[in-house]
């Protein structure tokens, strides 16, 4: 249907007749991408079935993919490409007078994710489905995605982000595979010769329907599945009616409160939200998909014995903790399974990776809560718990003082990072030194239990959507020097390694870079009316807005440019543009504070015809996926720059390696990794090593007032802050009490000179444009470990134990 370009116009003609009852000369943009996206969807269908069919047949074992959050970006360049008929449709569309660019603007972007551990998800949907390995996401379809974000006189304004308003193309609704959810209620145990059947009367039944979209392996046949379910009454409107007594206002009540449960995700990525609504979420999704899971199994095979050898599930972070307990429940509960074998089952399927340090994001349900919600799973909890205290008396003495540290359940709350690691077999960190962090210090005395479980999955991310779609010409570029087997071999790029000296290839990534560079340029333009030189360096931090990533200090050192420029008539720096993306939660001040600082940073200098022909500040509002495939490709300069030992891994630090930006970073998370593969000579690394941080944070001695008073320069810049010499009194008073006050908790004040100078060796080298390009050769060679089938299928040989299938 697409590789005749003929056929596909008369197709499509048809097609759009058909859908939108006019004539194509009456269609408006969204109508033919609409069209274009049905016909793309339709032409997979095949695809799909086949894919389950084969899987079925071969009885290949599957894994599930079990997260809370799923930011997927949009999907037509990708399937155009996976299916290898883009140049096909751009051609077809040419012809019939319409442009595919912007054919893809008009997709609605599925935001269903906040950042790190939601694109991770969406990446390992990608390249499982590439591999041509069994795996599937199960997630939530959020009626609308995280927040878009408008920047209102510097301000972050949060919006809402109805992302299905004009239907969602790519899925398919599947009301007979709906499922219904129980919560709350009283829960009784029934004497039956010698044993237990258990009773359930929930308070509230929920019916999760589930929404399937197709994940399009590239170029191989396969296309897995990413369901999503939707919470909806399980009554119709007359029974509804009838449980209201007739009111009608009730009656609607009720369906709203249901709906209520798949309606928002959480827009914070970092704090543990202790919400009745959260919880729900978390059952819902989770009981939903093991539902859907064991029922097609149970249609092929009558025993649950070796369950662990035909399906995995895996668990990202411990949002989905609950799966847990309820397979304990269904295997003894609705199958008969004695605890033991239950258990030994359970923890063969379970998987579990956390993504986080940060103490606000553990998860401790208070017991209460906990218990009104899912009484009988409460009660199973409260088993897995006994058992495993109980355990730990007998087979680890020596650790029954750190019961409460280990235990479950302590202090009336609920650990889910305890259960999950309790209750799987498999705990991974994702990236080494968060790996060693996780067994060294904050799961300590569970690696001292059961050693073998633990370890390290580096992140990686889709070479495919970061590199081959968002930037084709560095692409073509890079396959015109060693070849395109690194497209499906991305280790292969390493080839391009032996290339770094060559002048030619220098040149041609100088200008493709120079053309990116002016096409973000052009979108700065349009977006903020800011027009910045695509000759400067375009230094770029895009991620979450959070203390410890430390956007802060960026500000801090745009800040101290300012003023050598306005004062030091000798001082010289290369022109640069500060490129700035980051949603803040809504409910985080501190965040959206450093936002209108950095937003008042820019006014100051753009507007200042004595800095801005050397520097501009750019902040780009609702970083989200489809912007930051235009970033990329565009970027000099990645800011990688967390207080080392607080960033688990970073993903955003290798799309910009892989998009030849140079780093300049921290020791921390991944970029410790990205510095092992290029070495120090290629990456701008700077400030305290993690166990310099982790020994402030342990034993103190860290005073940032010490750092504020014998820094001059660094002083200066603090008070203006507050002191009324560059902008209203007590301006940015929060700010400046996290510095001063508040003991500079993410070191920045410690880091600063450290900053400077890693940042005034960027500006020398730049001026170097055959060294500068010599690096970004070496990084873009070395990015090949980072991309996230390397990832996968350290996951699916080490932890899930599937193979790929030939489809
Ligand atoms: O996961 C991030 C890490 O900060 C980052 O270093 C890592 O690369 C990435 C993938 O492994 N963590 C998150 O993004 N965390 C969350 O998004 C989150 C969301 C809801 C929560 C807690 C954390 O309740």
């Amino acid at each position: 249907m697409f590789k005749d370009k003929e056929k596909f116009k008369k197709r499509f003609n048809e097609r759009f007749v058909s859908m939108h009852g006019k004539a194509l000369s009456e269609a408006t943009e969204n109508d033919v991408y609409q069209t274009l996206a049905y016909m793309v969807r339709e032409y997979v269908t095949s695809d799909w079935m086949h894919t389950k069919e084969t899987y079925i047949h071969k009885k290949s074992k599957q894994v599930y993919y079990f997260s809370l959050e799923f930011l997927l970006g949009r999907f037509l360049y990708n399937n155009l490409l996976s299916l290898d008929v883009l140049e096909e449709v751009r051609e077809g569309l040419e012809e019939l007078g319409y442009d595919l660019a912007d054919l893809t603007e008009e997709e609605p972007e599925p935001g269903l994710g906040n950042g790190g551990l939601g694109r991770l998800a969406a990446c390992f949907l990608d390249s499982l489905a590439a591999l041509g390995l069994p795996g599937h996401g199960n997630g939530i379809r959020y009626q609308y995605g995280l927040f878009k974000q408008k920047i209102i006189d510097g301000y972050q304004v949060e919006l809402p982000d109805n992302w299905l308003k004009n239907g969602n193309m790519w899925e398919i609704r599947r009301p007979d595979k709906a499922v219904d959810i129980p919560f709350g209620g009283h829960v009784w145990l029934e004497e039956v010769d010698g044993g237990y059947r258990v009773h359930h009367e929930p308070a509230e039944i929920v019916r999760a329907v589930p929404y399937d979209m197709p994940i399009v392996g590239y170029q191989n046949g396969v296309v897995n599945n990413l369901r999503l379910w939707s919470a909806e009454s399980p009554y119709d409107d007359d029974e509804l009616l009838h449980q209201h007594s007739g009111n009608y206002k009730d009656l609607l009540a009720h369906k709203q409160s249901i709906q209520t449960i798949s309606e928002f995700l959480y827009p914070d990525d970092t704090t543990y939200e202790g919400k009745v609504l959260r919880l729900k979420q978390q059952y819902f999704f989770v009981a939903a998909g093991l539902r859907s899971i064991l029922l097609s199994h149970k249609k092929r095979n009558a025993s649950f014995k070796q369950l662990g050898n035909q399906i995995a599930i895996h668990i990202n972070d411990t949002h989905p903790v609950v799966a847990i307990p309820e397979l304990m429940r269904i295997l003894i509960d609705e199958e008969g399974y004695e605890w033991e074998e239950a258990w030994r089952i359970t923890k063969s399927v379970m998987s579990f990776t956390n993504h986080t340090l940060l103490a606000e994001a553990l998860e401790r349900w208070p017991v209460d809560l906990f218990r009104n919600l899912l009484p009988r799973i409460y009660q199973i909890v409260e088993e897995i718990n006994r058992r495993f205290c109980q355990d730990v008396l007998d087979n680890y003495p020596h650790l029954a003082s750190h019961m409460q540290e280990i235990a479950i359940i302590a202090d009336e709350r609920i650990n889910m990072a305890n259960l999950a690691v309790v209750g799987t077999h498999s705990t991974n960190g994702v990236a080494q030194i968060h790996t060693e962090i996780l067994k060294q210090r904050e799961m300590r005395l569970f690696y001292e239990m059961f050693p073998l479980r633990f370890n390290n999955k580096t992140n990686g991310i889709t070479h495919r959507r970061w590199f081959l779609l968002s930037n084709p010409q560095l692409a073509n570029r890079v396959t015109e020097a060693i070849g395109d087997s690194w497209i499906n071999h991305p280790s292969d790029l390493q080839k391009l390694t032996k290339w770094s000296e060559d002048r030619q290839l220098q040149q041609d990534i100088k200008q493709i870079k120079l053309e990116n560079k002016q096409e973000l340029a052009r979108l700065i333009e349009a977006e903020t009316g800011i027009t910045v030189d695509p000759y400067s360096i375009f230094d770029v931090q895009v991620k979450r807005l959070h203390a410890y990533k430390r956007q802060l200090l960026n500000a801090l050192h745009i800040h101290s440019l300012y003023y050598r420029l306005k004062e030091d008539k000798s001082f010289k720096m290369t022109p640069r543009t500060f490129i700035f993306g980051a949603k803040a939660a809504p409910g985080y001040h501190y965040a959206k504070e450093v936002i209108r600082y950095i937003n008042a940073l820019a006014k100051l200098i753009n507007s200042d015809p004595e800095v801005s022909p050397y520097m501009k500040v750019v902040f780009l509002e609702n970083y989200r996926v489809s912007l930051a495939e235009k970033i990329f490709p565009a970027s000099d300069v990645s800011e990688q720059i967390s207080t080392a030992s607080y960033e688990a891994s970073g993903t955003g630090n290798m799309k910009f390696m892989m998009n030849g930006a140079l780093t300049i970073g921290t020791l921390d998370g991944a970029n410790i990794e990205i510095r092992d593969e290029v070495e120090d000579a290629n990456i701008f690394i700077f400030g305290l090593t993690p166990q310099e941080v982790m020994n402030y944070k342990k034993y103190g001695g860290y005073n940032a007032y010490d750092q504020y008073s014998s820094q001059p320069e660094l002083r200066r810049i603090v008070d203006s802050l507050v002191d009324g010499s560059l902008f209203p009194v007590g301006e940015f008073q929060a700010i400046y009490d996290s510095l001063i006050t508040y003991n500079d908790e993410y070191l920045i004040l410690k880091d600063f000179q450290s900053y400077q100078q890693a940042q005034e060796r960027i500006d020398r080298t730049y001026q170097n444009p055959e060294k500068w390009y010599q690096m970004v050769i070496v990084n873009i060679g070395k990015s090949g470990v980072f991309s996230s089938d390397r990832t996968i299928k350290e996951y699916a040989n080490a932890i899930w134990n599937i193979k790929p299938v030939q489809v």
